[in-house]
């Protein structure tokens, strides 16, 4: 893995405060995004794309689930990007309001979560996605093991994936998150803080610090999961290399 690929923790603090774009101005973009039959084909593709990565997860998922008795993977969820939260994104990184912009720029319109029981089914099904010769890899973020500093833990690949249309093969990127159930538990709670309004600072910062808190708790929980996890395997391991060692005497 390439040094520039993991982000480094003090980019991720979160005193960097970006421009908000005004409300008026966000309904207009929306208004005028949902009208263009340009932006439309863009999402139709964007949910294409974000078809194929989650049939490549399910395959995974299904020959793991015969091959080892088990699913490494609990769920999977996608979404695409809003159009109001494109637009922020698009002012916040002071680019024009064009597909093209969108589809240069951004990487995360079409999302993919993936949610693994345990520590070790993350790398590995990242590992196996990474190494599928159609899927381009253009980065990874590991915040599991370079946290983010509200404690927040994921392992996000941007991924470029060929989906063939009518007037061709188009590379579509896909932003793929991968973590335990527990960071998911967490995530959403800390997502909830992220846009709650009406809050004031003092109260915002209490349940941050409890969110840090229960996020190294988790971390922990998941460890010791993914410990005893090895020892079961050990111990079936064992158990069917002694029914292999079976002598049956005639
Ligand atoms: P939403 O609503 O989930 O779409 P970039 O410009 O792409 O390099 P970006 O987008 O900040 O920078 O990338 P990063 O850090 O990989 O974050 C992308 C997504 O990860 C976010 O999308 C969230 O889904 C998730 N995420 C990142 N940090 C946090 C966090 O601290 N808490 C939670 N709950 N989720 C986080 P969006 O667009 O912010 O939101």
């Amino acid at each position: 893995m390439n040094e520039e690929t993991i982000l480094l923790p003090s980019l991720r603090e979160k005193e960097v405060e970006l421009p908000v774009i005004n409300e008026d101005l966000l309904e207009q973009l929306k208004a005028m995004m949902l009208q263009s039959q340009q932006f439309q084909e863009m999402m139709m593709m964007y949910k294409c794309a974000i078809r194929e990565v989650r049939t490549k997860a399910e395959v995974l998922n299904d020959e793991m689930s015969v091959r080892y008795h088990r699913n490494p993977i609990s769920s999977i969820t996608s979404r695409v990007k809003k159009p109001e939260s494109i637009a922020q994104k698009l002012y916040k990184k002071n680019l024009p309001f064009t597909v093209e912009a969108i589809m240069t720029n951004l990487s995360d319109v079409a999302g993919v979560r993936i949610i693994c029981e345990f520590i070790d089914d993350i790398y590995a099904i990242a590992a196996m996605l990474a190494m599928q010769d159609d899927l381009r890899l253009i980065k990874i973020k590991d915040y599991i093991k370079y946290p983010k500093p509200n404690g927040y833990r994921s392992y996000h690949m941007i991924v470029e994936i060929p989906v063939f249309f009518s007037k061709g093969k188009t590379p579509m990127r896909v932003e793929i998150q991968i973590r335990t159930i527990a960071m998911d538990f967490w995530a959403s709670l800390d997502h909830e803080l992220k846009y709650k309004k009406n809050i004031d600072q003092e109260e915002e910062e209490a349940i941050a610090a409890e969110l840090l808190f229960c996020a190294d708790r988790i971390a922990e929980t998941d460890r010791i999961m993914q410990q005893i996890r090895m020892k079961l395997d050990g111990v079936e391991e064992k158990k069917s290399e002694d029914k292999s060692e079976i002598i049956i005497e005639g």
